[in-house]
């Protein structure tokens, strides 16, 4: 029984991580992520920002389509026309996702597209920033499981999981004093993800000929972890027997019911069904992002001093302290 109490929390922390659980967040980070999170943004008014879209399939899995939505609740924050981007480049001669267009399924099925919708002329929000590949392939992959081929845009975030850069917008913050939250949503077109067999050591949704060199590749590499089949965290000959027991395993292409998705970084923040959960932002759900519009001088007047600064103001009192010494020396030397 004394062992009882250690496994639960193992399994709930292997819960908490949120591994049956596909995460979108919004951040400054570009270059790579502390993990999801919600950020607290402090803009300054008429200076655009770069606000940036980060994802992670459930553990296991990959993105195959998405579909967003981006909720401003308050007017005060402009999202700027023609900043919004989808990041499709996965690695040098692979693309995430496939250029889709339908004008005739409703609404109109477009990936590497966005439709901004300014409700009343005041709140701005971003439908359907998306991308989608239909049908898997070589040279069309979404969102792997792992950052494993040098893929654009993937980092293994702070909390050691890894973390993909989907894409990106800038805002405009417009009134001074405004506190506009934004949240995400699951677009009108839902979001897919894909199964990627043990083997499938490239993420094409297929255990073949090309997952086996790059297990040859990697052979012996504890931080190429790509082809380790066996999670031993090293490659060797244990992970040439896993690709060759799954060979020609295929990936299954899941319907969007079976995504359940949660946004921001708060663990207590809904879950929502990828297919009846769309266009809504469920109760309780907190911001994904907050954006605090001030004046140039509010942050002019609270910066923390540069190092230099600090630096002089020291020499300064030490000048002072020495000839202050000085002084009272010569003052009291004549009493001597
Ligand atoms: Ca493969
Ligand atoms: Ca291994």
């Amino acid at each position: 029984m004394r062992y009882l109490a250690p496994i639960v929390v193992l399994l709930f922390a292997a819960v908490g991580r949120g591994d049956s659980v596909a995460r979108f967040w919004l951040s400054e980070d570009n270059a790579i992520s502390s993990g999801p999170k919600a950020s607290v943004i402090n803009a300054t008014a008429n200076v655009q920002k770069t606000l940036y879209l980060w994802g992670r399939p459930a553990t296991g899995k990959k993105f195959v389509n998405f579909s967003l939505h981006l909720v401003a609740n308050q007017t005060g924050v402009d999202f700027v026309d023609g900043s919004y981007v989808t990041h499709n480049q996965r690695t040098v001669g692979v693309s995430r996702y496939a250029f889709v267009l339908d004008s005739l399924s409703v609404p109109a099925l477009e990936s590497l597209e966005t439709s901004v919708s300014v409700a009343g002329g005041a709140t701005d929000t971003l439908l359907n920033w998306q991308g989608f590949t239909l049908f898997p392939s070589a040279t069309e992959r979404g969102v792997g499981p792992t950052c494993a081929q040098s893929e654009v845009g993937c980092f293994i975030a702070g909390d050691g999981q890894p973390a993909w850069l989907m894409g990106s917008l800038a805002i405009n913050p417009l009134a001074i004093g405004a506190v506009v939250d934004l949240q995400l949503q699951v677009g009108d077109l839902g979001i897919n993800q894909a199964t990627v067999p043990v083997g499938d050591y490239d993420h094409d949704g297929v255990v073949a000929t090309a997952d086996r060199t790059v297990w040859s590749s990697t052979f012996g590499s504890t931080t190429q972890l790509a082809a380790d089949g066996s999670a031993s965290a090293v490659i060797d000959a244990a992970d040439y027997t896993v690709w060759r027991d799954n060979l020609a395993a295929l990936g299954m292409v899941e319907s969007s019911a079976l995504t359940q998705v949660q946004f921001g970084g708060n663990p207590l923040d809904p879950i929502y069904n990828a297919s009846t959960q769309r266009s809504i932002s469920l109760a309780g759900d907190a911001y994904d992002a907050r954006i605090t519009v001030v004046a140039p001088a509010t942050i002019a007047a609270t910066a923390v001093p540069e190092p230099g600064a600090s630096l002089a103001a020291f020499f300064a009192l030490l000048v002072i302290g020495t000839f202050s010494r000085d002084a009272r020396a010569e003052r009291v030397a004549p009493v001597r």
